[in-house]
């Protein structure tokens, strides 16, 4: 008899709640506080070796009780309001004053969250630290491409951090991801170029990820400490712990990290207008505690990068707006000389395949075609342009995989896996089009993306793949993609040309008056 296979659901990985796992990671210890009274609703952590009390006395406590005047002394100076952390200092480890702990606080939803983690051991001072940012800061700047600005920082990073791999993982449009730059040591496989399906990171996580910009993992075989109490007293309900660094990571996450041979990691989000671009990803194959300075910088490194990323892809939409604009006005030109009539149209063909980087070009109006370059038959670009003369596509349509639109296009994938179009106009129908051959591509997939997880051991459990064998997959009938500029030009395009054919119109008619 055959085994049913059981269905993965891996939709349950967008729902598992991370910011309330009602625990954090034992290295440090939380305390969440009444903001006026500083008595304590809730503990977690090794509070014994630390402040010298078992967590479980703790709650109902008074702050100054349990960590001293100095302690309270910098909370009440700070006043701290904001959702987002702020180092209130460091302190010496009430239970043993030779170890001192790094304090940090933030507010949510009323209640004060005071986390305390063990400092740097020998602090650098702040002339340090800020040579070391600004000399990273200046390596980034003089990368000369996008592709030498991630490998530096790769590189930057894992000088600044000591981790075995250090990371820049790029996001797609589908939300899989790639490896674009790696620094590791020489014993360690290459990950680079390696991709990874979206539920790797998934939605909930890339969104808190987006809010609170990094995060660490010191020791993966850790065993998460849980708040006591379970529930906050004042709101009844499970601390919202999004900004907190010792946040209890999912477990699915942790055994994923165990199958991939790491002990340690951290990550740190790379955020481009608003979106998150990538991370900063860092593996290290024993434990390794990055503590609160070293973080503040490499958060700040992060930002630094992400800046050095959105200014590069600026400059390259410039320049190729700029290019475009002026293969735009000398195409214009042409076509105003030929009266912008039925010929002058039909015979700019060659002279639009030029105007947006392309393989072929076509012209149809008024159901004739016209067309350049690597194209398919009349035929066949006349049904293209009447389906998209019938349909409600976006204008322009862009895709570079139009098989996925138009199911006769499989027969000329080759010559036209991509299309750009503009209906110009339904009216006196007009359409201008650009196709893109097929670009055959073999990504390596850090295992079988199909299979990204397998069933745990309880009822709709998952657990992560444990092979991150190289999978290749052959990608066919597909172009490369259309930029956004080049979709840009496409609209300003068929503005400019309508207003030509107005002004023909127009011109027309005086005379004819
Ligand atoms: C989180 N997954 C993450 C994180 C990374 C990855 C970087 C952020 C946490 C961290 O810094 O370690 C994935 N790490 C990668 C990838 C590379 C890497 C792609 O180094 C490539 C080299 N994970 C799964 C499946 C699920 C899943 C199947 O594989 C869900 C069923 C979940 N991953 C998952 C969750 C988190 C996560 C829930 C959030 C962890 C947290 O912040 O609590």
């Amino acid at each position: 008899m055959t085994q049913p296979t059981p269905s993965l659901d891996l939709t349950s990985c967008d729902r598992e709640p991370i910011h309330v796992p009602g625990s954090i990671q034992p290295h440090g210890i939380l305390l969440a506080l009444d903001p006026e009274t500083l008595s304590i609703y809730q503990a977690a952590g090794e509070t014994e070796g630390t402040v010298g009390r078992a967590v479980d006395g703790l709650p109902g406590e008074y702050a100054e009780a349990v960590l001293g005047a100095q302690a309270v002394h910098l909370i009440r100076s700070a006043g701290v309001q904001s959702t987002e952390p702020l180092y209130l200092g460091n302190i010496p480890a009430p239970a043993d004053p030779s170890r001192h702990l790094d304090v940090t606080a933030h507010r949510r939803d009323g209640i004060f969250i005071l986390e305390l983690e063990p400092s740097t051991p020998h602090p650098e001072t702040a002339a340090q630290t800020l040579a070391t940012v600004r000399r990273i800061s200046a390596e980034l700047d003089a990368a000369p491409d996008l592709a030498r600005l991630v490998q530096a920082a790769s590189r930057e990073f894992r000088r600044l951090t000591g981790f075995d791999r250090v990371m820049i993982y790029s996001f797609l449009d589908d939300g899989s991801g790639a490896v674009v730059a790696e620094a590791k040591a020489d014993s360690l496989d290459p990950f680079l170029n390696h991709r990874y399906p979206a539920s790797d990171i998934p939605k909930q996580a890339r969104a808190l990820y987006l809010q609170n910009l990094i995060r660490v993992i010191p020791d993966v075989d850790y065993r998460p400490a849980p708040l006591v109490p379970p529930l906050n007293p004042t709101t009844g309900r499970p601390l919202d712990m999004s900004d907190c660094s010792l946040r209890s990571v999912s477990p699915i996450h942790v055994q994923y990290l165990k199958n991939m041979g790491v002990a340690a990691s951290m990550s740190v989000s790379l955020v481009v207008d608003g979106a998150l671009w990538g991370l900063i990803a860092c593996h290290h194959a024993a434990p390794k505690l990055v503590p609160y300075e070293l973080r503040e910088s490499c958060k700040h490194v992060g930002q630094i990068l992400s800046q050095q990323i959105k200014a590069r892809e600026d400059a390259e939409r410039h320049r190729q707006t700029a290019r475009l604009s002026v293969a735009r006005d000398e195409f214009l030109e042409g076509l105003a000389r030929a009266g912008s009539t039925e010929n002058g149209l039909l015979d700019a063909a060659a002279d639009l395949k030029k105007l947006i980087p392309s393989d072929g070009a076509a012209v149809v109006f008024r159901g004739k075609v016209s067309q350049a370059g690597h194209a398919l038959s009349e035929a066949q670009t006349r049904e293209l342009a009447d389906r998209l003369l019938q349909s409600d596509l976006s204008d322009p349509f862009a895709t570079n995989s139009l098989v996925r639109h138009h199911s006769p296009a499989e027969a000329y994938s080759a010559q036209a896996s991509g299309l750009l179009a503009t209906v110009v106009s339904h009216e006196d129908p007009l359409v201008l089009l650009w196709f893109r051959a097929e670009h055959i591509e073999t990504i390596n997939w850090a295992g079988n993306p199909h299979k990204p997880a397998e069933p745990g051991k309880g009822m709709g459990q998952l657990t992560p793949r444990t092979s991150f064998e190289t999978w290749k997959e052959t990608v066919r009938h597909q172009s490369r993609a259309w930029s956004l500029a080049e979709v840009e030009a496409a609209r300003r395009l068929r503005r400019a040309v309508l207003d030509l054919r107005q002004q023909a119109a127009l011109k027309e008619l005086n005379v004819q008056l």
